[in-house]
C-alpha cells in the first residue's frame, strides 16, 4: 500500500532532493512520477533502485495522484497547482507563490504541524522559504520560553538556492579567475566567485528585497504577527548551506544558558556550540545533513533580554526538498489514510 507521487520540477535541485529523500525515508510510494517542462522530457532520474522517465508536466493528468511536491518555479505553480488540486491531489508547494495565502498552510513540521489541517482548503501547502525555515526551527523552542519581540539576521546564502545554473556560474568564475578568462555574469547580477552580494531576488518599493520580505511575512505566518523580523540577505560563493547571523530580543528574561537547554532537547535541531577553534558548524559541514545547526549561542547585552546565535542547514535538504517530504510525512500519519 502507498500513494501515488509527482515530483514536478524533478530535475532541478531541489526536485531532484525530493525524490532522492522519499526514497532514503522510505516514503510510502507505489508510484513515483517525475515531471518537468517539455525540454527535460525523456531525461532520466534516479528514484532509490528505479530510473524515472521524466514526464511533461503541461500534459499530466493528475487524476489519481494523492500527494505533488513541487518546486518548479511560481508562475509554473499558480498555474498547475490548481488544476492537480482539483483533481484531488493534495499540493506540497515550494514556491513563494501560495505561502502568503491565507487559505494555504505555511508549514515547518518541527514549529507548526497542526497547521497542516489546512491544506482541506484548497488542496495545497506551502513549503516556506528556505532562509525562514532553518531560522524558525532554531527560534520556536526560544519564543515558546521567553517570547521573541524582535529578530535581526543577516544571512549567508548559497549559490544552489538559485538553482543549478547559479552552481555552475560559481565554478565557472572561479576557474575563469585562475586561468585568467574573462567573467562572465548569467544569474548573478555581480561577480560571485570571492565576492559576496546584498541581493537575493527583485528589490521591493522600500529598498528590501524580496528575499529579505518573505524572511519577514513567512516567520510571522508561522511564529505569530507580533514577532518583528528585519533581515539582510546576501549571497556567499559557497556551493551548499545557508548559514544565518541571528540576533533576538524576547519580552522575557532568558540566559544563554536556559536557551542552550531548551534547544538541546528541540525537535530537527543540533547546539554545537564549543567556544573553541573548529567548535561551531559551518555550511561545508551541514551539507547533506538535514539538522538545523546553532552554534556560537551568547548572550547580547546591548538589549535587555537578547541573544545571538547563528543557524546553518542545508538548504536544498532542510530549507527545501526534506521540509517538503516531511510535510507529505506528516499529511498522511494525520490526514490521508490508504
Ligand atoms: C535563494 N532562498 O537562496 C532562495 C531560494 O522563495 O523559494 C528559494 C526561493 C523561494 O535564492
Amino acid at each position: 500500500m502507498g500513494y501515488k507521487v509527482a515530483v514536478v520540477g524533478a530535475t532541478g535541485n531541489v526536485g531532484r532532493e525530493m525524490l532522492q529523500i522519499l526514497a532514503e525515508r522510505n516514503f510510502p510510494v507505489s508510484q513515483a512520477v517525475a515531471l518537468a517542462s517539455e525540454r527535460s522530457i525523456g531525461s532520466e532520474i534516479s528514484f532509490g533502485d528505479e530510473d524515472l522517465r521524466v514526464q511533461d508536466l503541461a500534459k499530466f493528468d493528475f487524476a489519481g495522484t494523492d500527494i505533488v511536491l513541487s518546486s518548479a518555479g511560481a508562475k509554473i505553480s499558480a498555474q498547475f497547482a490548481p488544476k492537480a488540486a482539483a483533481a484531488g491531489a493534495v499540493v506540497i508547494d515550494n514556491t513563494s507563490h501560495f505561502r502568503m495565502d491565507p487559505d494555504v498552510p505555511l508549514v515547518v513540521p518541527e514549529v507548526n504541524p497542526e497547521a497542516i489541517a489546512g491544506y482541506k482548503k484548497k488542496g495545497i501547502i506551502a513549503n516556506p522559504n528556505c532562509s525562514t525555515i532553518q531560522m524558525v526551527v532554531a527560534l520556536k523552542p526560544l519564543h515558546d520560553l521567553a517570547r521573541i519581540r524582535r529578530v535581526v539576521v543577516s544571512t549567508y546564502q548559497s549559490v544552489s538556492g538559485a538553482g543549478k545554473e547559479a552552481m555552475d556560474e560559481l565554478f565557472t568564475q572561479t576557474r575563469a579567475i585562475y586561468v585568467n578568462d574573462p567573467i562572465e555574469k548569467r544569474q548573478f547580477t555581480k561577480q560571485i566567485a570571492f565576492n559576496v552580494i546584498p541581493h537575493i531576488d527583485v528589490f521591493m518599493d522600500d529598498g528590501t528585497t524580496k528575499e529579505e520580505w518573505k524572511m519577514m511575512v513567512e516567520t510571522k505566518k508561522i511564529l505569530g504577527p507580533s514577532i518583528k523580523v528585519t533581515a539582510t540577505c546576501v549571497r556567499v560563493p559557497v556551493f551548499i548551506g545557508h548559514a544565518e547571523a541571528v540576533n533576538v530580543e524576547f519580552e522575557n528574561p532568558i540566559s544563554a544558558d536556559e536557551a542552550r537547554a531548551v534547544l538541546r532537547k528541540a525537535k530537527g535541531v543540533s547546539l554545537i556550540d564549543h567556544r573553541a577553534d573548529e567548535g561551531y558548524v559551518t555550511p561545508v559541514e551541514s551539507a547533506g545533513d538535514d539538522l538545523v545547526f546553532i552554534s556560537r549561542l551568547r548572550e547580547d547585552i546591548t538589549v535587555e533580554n537578547g541573544l545571538n546565535l547563528w543557524v546553518v542547514a542545508d538548504n536544498l535538504r532542510k530549507g527545501a526538498a526534506l521540509n517538503a517530504v516531511q510535510i507529505a510525512e506528516r499529511l498522511v500519519k494525520d490526514h490521508l489514510s490508504k
